[in-house]
């Protein structure tokens, strides 16, 4: 038997202190996008996200709300649920750090890379961000600050396991270099490696004054630190070592992140894995920053945008359609409802539902055969678009659809089908109704909720990629409501 090609995407588990933000919508409907577009190939596939619910900065939001760390997580992971049904996202697995058994399995991991002799114990001191959960040196700080976000550190001096990262730096540099596309997109892979080249320090992996996490299994007294936890959610959810989701999903394809988080994906991470004699992932891929009124978003900057709010508002597919085609995944972009609205109206409103209406407006009126042939075929380029989505350019494959759904109105006008009758009629019906329906396979993914909406109305049945070649049309056409409504 030959087994399915196989893709397994993760996205970031998010921090549980506050409830979903644009941001965070932003990665987990890139990574539901890319998930689906495998399943419309055929691949086996299994999409994970999850919440990191450990730390610091859990352990401050709970008490600040009155609650054990425990029952303060588990509300916010609900609002989290709450959110991605809400945005259609169809996450194959849900990892919670607060499971057993993910606890279990980091503690397996954590005694294997100590059996490596890659654990030992020290003093830390130095700088700690709460809010980015991180380690600073003093070297590090800008203007005694994090260096990252801005806001205060605190001084740290405590007891500390360390991990010897400092002796993977060769094995790290061997793998980029024999897998060109682990560091991802290349414009972030110089920073990335040019920090290592020069070279890289132990780093501590235990703290002794947090209770609300992975207790260190050598060392009951420290509990594990938050970041080394969290990572090992990836493998946790596949049931390593010995679980069949772990046997036919591991390695990774891809690790989608923010990229703030680039460097513990792209290096710490592959370096534990390493150490505890795990393959690594294929691919890291760092993607940019949505700002609010052109600032980091921040509840304290009071720009902070609710992505139930804007797909409530706007149409849950404009919005997730937005995300996308706004900038490539690689780059910075700021959100603003207008330029939300804009794309509406110029792009969903004007193009694509345009087409469909127009479409099924004109066979509404024809009791002739739909039949001829194919004409809009040539122009349609789906192995381009695939060959865009395998690099995770998401924008490039928006635009190359998108260009052929103004092709395939450009043809309406052309023929100025109002004119013609009979045969005629019947060949531009069939070349339309085929050119709408391969759209609608080929947006599925981006806007799965248009895609029923079209297929409803041209009678057809939900595709593949397989499906999208010009055939005979069999559907039967009823003329339904405009896929999506103009905003003032
Ligand atoms: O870092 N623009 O969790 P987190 C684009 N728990 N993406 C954004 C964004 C923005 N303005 N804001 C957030 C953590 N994101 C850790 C991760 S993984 C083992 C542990 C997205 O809740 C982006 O993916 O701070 C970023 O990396 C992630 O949310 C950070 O989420």
């Amino acid at each position: 038997m030959i087994a399915l090609p196989k893709f397994y995407i993760t996205t970031p588990i998010y921090y549980v202190n506050d409830k979903p933000h644009v941001g965070h919508a932003y990665t987990t409907v890139a990574a539901d996008v890319l998930a689906r577009w495998h399943r419309l190939k055929g691949d086996a596939t299994f999409f994970l996200t999850g919440t990191d619910e450990h730390g610091e900065k859990a352990e401050i939001a709970a008490e600040k709300a009155g609650k054990s760390p425990k029952e303060f997580v588990d509300g916010i992971v609900s609002e989290y649920k709450r959110v991605w049904e809400a945005l259609n996202i169809s996450y194959d697995g849900f990892i919670r750090t607060s499971d057993p058994a993910h606890e279990e399995t980091v503690a397996k991991a954590i005694e294997k890379i100590y059996a490596n002799g890659d654990i030992y114990k020290g003093f830390y001191e130095g700088w700690y961000c709460i809010p980015d959960e991180t380690f600073w040196t003093e070297l590090q700080l800008k203007d005694g600050k994090c260096p990252e976000c801005g806001r205060d550190v605190k001084l740290l001096k405590e007891e500390s396991y360390f991990f010897k990262l400092s002796k993977y730096q060769d094995r790290l540099l061997k793998l980029y270099n024999d897998n060109k596309d682990f560091l991802s997109p290349k414009a972030r892979a110089k920073e990335i490696l040019n920090r290592v080249k020069d070279g890289l320090k132990d780093i501590s992996i235990t703290r002794t004054t947090i209770k609300w996490g992975v207790t260190f299994p050598l060392d009951k007294k420290h509990t594990l630190y938050v970041w080394v936890d969290a990572l090992f959610n990836y493998i946790s959810a596949l049931g390593w070592p010995e679980g069949q989701k772990f046997k036919e999903f591991w390695p990774a394809d891809v690790h989608l992140v923010g990229k703030e988080i680039n460097w513990f994906h792209s290096v710490i991470w592959p370096a534990l894995l390493l150490s505890a004699g795990i393959e690594p992932p294929k691919k890291v891929f760092a993607h940019g920053w949505w700002t609010s009124s052109g600032r980091q978003m921040r509840k304290s900057f009071g720009n902070v945008i609710d992505p139930v709010l804007m797909a409530e508002k706007y149409s849950l597919d404009a919005f997730r359609y937005t995300l996308l085609k706004t900038m490539p995944l690689g780059e910075d972009g700021d959100f603003s409802e207008d330029g939300l609205k804009t794309r509406l109206n110029n792009e969903l409103v004007a193009e694509l539902g345009n087409l469909l209406n127009r479409t099924v407006t004109i066979a509404a009126g024809f009791d002739g055969k739909i039949e001829g042939k194919p004409e809009l075929d040539a122009c349609l380029n789906v192995k381009l678009v695939d060959e865009l989505m395998e690099r995770l350019d998401t924008h490039g494959a928006l635009e190359a659809i998108f260009s052929y759904i103004k092709i395939a109105n450009k043809y309406v006008n052309d023929k100025e089908p109002w004119k013609l009758k009979g045969a005629e009629l019947g060949n531009v019906l069939y070349n339309l109704l085929e050119a709408v329906r391969i759209i609608s396979i080929l947006v599925s993914p981006f806007m799965p909720g248009s895609s029923e909406k079209i297929n409803a109305q041209i009678g057809a049945e939900p595709g593949n990629l397989g499906d999208c070649v010009f055939r005979p049309f069999n559907g039967k056409v009823v003329k339904g409501e405009h896929l999506f409504r103009k905003m003032p």
